[in-house]
């Protein structure tokens, strides 16, 4: 890679550039896909060894480094820091597979680009225990694990991150501790406000996520062997042959109760019968005093400052939001992918957002859940993406995403002067379009579309007569679709885009007539009612639709807000008070710290103002087609009753089978307010 020089641009150049950048404002620009940079190594070398970091912990680390091509010594290095294994081995056959993508490995190696994969304390085959999840340690951590491999011969002291995920938590936690040799992170699909996005979205328990990530963190730690899951559940690769005979799954102490874990059998003892340092069992040992944030930790700690149970941490101790500040600092450029159909979508958004102007940062939005986009072969064999295929795009795939990772990096670590840094800092896909170039988020061009919750459900841009919706709640209303939703990581395996048809009446809804002409929705629509309830509290739940003229309907996104929220604005947004920043874009806050918690918001047959935006989204409405916005009371699979419902948490209601909503329109009511791009 060649160095970009420093270029003297003479005054008149400056101005412009300056004219061209101002006069390119106005307009969106197509995207045309750029041209792959190939790649120049056919192969490369794997390497392993335990890294200890300041107090004393050893970190397991696997590196590859690029082989077969241009001789050169020193390359720059992209780490992929994981709370699992790095590598996995199978115990039978003695076969190894790198814990990230293959085809990723393989791809940046090929360019020139070192690829080292750690495993955090407490994870893996790395010694040390996490005193809790995204604690302190993740960033202290991986600023030693930077530092370490800066300093490494194979290394040119230039250090990226990516991953997704815990593995986008971990970079913006590694980056807000400064290390030096750390310039550039691509995280993927990962938090800004844990609180709103994982624990509680809109202040309710999110149960969805506490069935699936809990229990599978804590198997993956005692590297417990279970071949009968789907996929089978592997061990983490021992980092030490400790016997020297080239064999690495020998290391891995016996299961001698066939119960798939070794830490119940007593003192280790394995399949050659050759005593060890038992170097791989004592590391799992130790894991055995993860702080992991169990379902009954989360539950227990209900608000946005609740202290969560054994620990001195609270939420925002843990949060995402603390880091903002100190990577503005350390002027690392940070390139955010997000998924519109995550549930940290909105997270992603403001990760961008709140750092544009202060660091180098890009965003790029894909029509994907809480995952990438498939690879060309997966497309082939028609395991692709839903939303995709729905909207007849052909050429989409991860290859995408992979080569605006390299060129970032190409341009951040490898110092290759190739116009990244000039080109608009948006990549967005509007589902029913395709992929556009955007100078900011949100767009500024975008104008307010209120829609006004009508009289027989109907939808339309003025206020209609003054009136009140009396609605009977239905707590079996439910946003799975195939199974699927936002929350519960089924949207990957979708066969067609997420659709609430089968679950319509179970909602209150209320529909535009037929739109005169293309509709195109980019931002994060905003849901004002005034409400009122039978019971002392209620949550809401809102989705917005797009109805086919044969009246079949697709999800576009979705928000929703606990009543007992209603108070907006005791913080103007998620960032601690000190901060220097501001999140944006700003949108309604209603801090879910427990003073904000007003237990009986309905109480004495009051009404309450309600305001919450929906997750960003961007899609085009068809001419002919209709808007509709439907509410529910409940969302069954994925998230608590609300407080007043049977088995409600609370039941500070007393649990009324009957819940009845007030819902008042007319003028200054209830109003979907849409970013409408003209
Ligand atoms: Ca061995
Ligand atoms: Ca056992
Ligand atoms: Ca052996």
């Amino acid at each position: 890679m060649k160095a970009a020089g420093r270029r003297a641009v003479p005054a008149v150049g400056c101005l412009l550039l300056l004219v061209t950048a101002w006069s390119l404002r106005a307009a969106p620009r197509a995207y045309s896909a750029p041209d792959v940079r190939p790649g120049e190594y056919a192969g490369y070398e794997r390497h392993a060894d335990y890294v200890a970091v300041a107090d004393g912990t050893r970190l397991a680390l696997t590196w590859y480094v690029p082989s077969q091509g241009p001789a050169v010594a020193r390359f720059p290095v992209l780490l992929w820091y994981m709370p699992g294994h790095r590598e996995t081995i199978d115990p039978r056959s003695g076969a190894i597979r790198p814990g990230m993508d293959p085809e990723e490995l393989a791809f940046f190696t090929a360019r020139g680009y070192v690829v080292a994969i750690a495993e955090m304390r407490g994870s893996g085959a790395s010694f040390g225990f996490r005193i809790i999840d995204r604690g302190p340690q993740t960033g202290t951590d991986g600023r030693d694990l930077v530092n370490w491999i800066a300093r490494q011969r194979w290394s040119n002291g230039r250090v990226g991150m990516i991953g997704a995920s815990y593995q986008g938590f971990s970079q913006f936690a590694t980056a807000a501790e400064r290390p030096k040799a750390l310039k550039a992170i691509f995280p993927e699909i990962a938090g800004f406000d844990d609180y709103t996005s994982l624990y509680y979205p809109g202040g309710i328990l999110n149960i969805a996520l506490a069935r699936v990530a809990y229990a599978a963190m804590g198997r993956d730690d005692r590297n417990e062997f279970d071949p009968t899951s789907a996929p089978p559940r592997l061990p983490s690769v021992p980092v030490i042959d400790e016997d020297g005979d080239g064999e690495l799954a020998d290391e891995i102490p016996l299961d001698r109760n066939g119960n798939g874990s070794f830490l119940d059998d007593g003192p280790p003892r394995y399949a050659d019968g050759k005593a060890r340092a038992d170097v791989y069992w004592r590391a799992t040992q130790e894991h055995q005093k993860n702080g992991i944030l169990t379902n009954d930790k989360v539950t227990s700690a209900r608000f946005r400052d609740s202290t969560l149970a054994d620990t001195s941490y609270r939420y925002w101790d843990l949060d995402p939001g603390l880091k903002p500040d100190r990577i503005v600092q350390a002027g690392i450029a940070v390139y955010n992918r997000g998924g519109w159909f995550d549930y940290h979508a909105r997270d992603t958004a403001q990760w961008f957002g709140t750092l544009q102007g202060h660091t180098p940062v890009r965003l790029l939005m894909a029509p994907t859940g809480h995952t990438g986009l498939p690879s060309p072969e997966a497309r082939m064999q028609g395991r692709g993406n839903a939303y995709l295929a729905h909207f007849g795009d052909q050429q989409t795939s991860n290859v995408l995403v992979l080569n605006e990772k390299l060129r970032f990096f190409d341009r951040y670590l490898g110092g290759l002067d190739n116009g990244f840094d000039a080109e608009p800092p948006v990549l967005i896909y509007v589902m029913g379009e395709g992929w556009r170039r955007e100078d900011e988020w949100p767009l500024r061009r975008a104008r307010p579309l209120r829609l006004w919750l009508g009289a027989h459900g109907s939808l339309a841009d003025a206020p209609g007569d003054a009136g009140v919706d009396v609605w009977q709640v239905d707590p079996e209303a439910t946003s799975l679709s195939q199974g699927a939703n936002r929350w519960n990581y089924g949207i990957a395996g979708a066969k067609a885009p997420l659709s609430l048809d089968g679950s319509l009446h179970r909602r209150l809804a209320y529909t535009t007539e037929p739109l005169g002409e293309d509709r195109e929705i980019t931002g994060h629509p905003i849901l004002e009612v005034t409400l009122g309830a039978s019971v002392e509290s209620a949550d809401l739940y809102a989705y917005l639709e797009d109805v086919a003229p044969d009246g079949s309907s697709l999800l576009v996104t979705e928000g929703q807000l606990r009543a007992n929220y209603h108070r907006r604005q005791s913080a103007p947004d998620s960032l601690p008070a000190a901060s220097r920043l501001r999140v944006k874009p700003a949108l309604p806050w209603p801090g879910f710290t427990q003073a904000d918690f007003d237990p009986a918001p309905f109480a004495g047959g009051r009404s309450v103002r309600l305001v919450f935006d929906l997750m960003p989204t961007a899609w085009r409405f068809r001419a002919g087609h209709r808007i509709r916005l439907s509410l529910a009371g409940a969302d069954r699979d994925s998230f608590e009753p609300s407080l007043a419902q049977p088995g409600g948490a609370a039941g500070s209601g007393g649990g009324d089978p009957k819940v009845h909503w007030y819902l008042h329109r007319g003028s200054a009511q209830s109003v979907l307010v849409l970013p409408w791009i003209p």
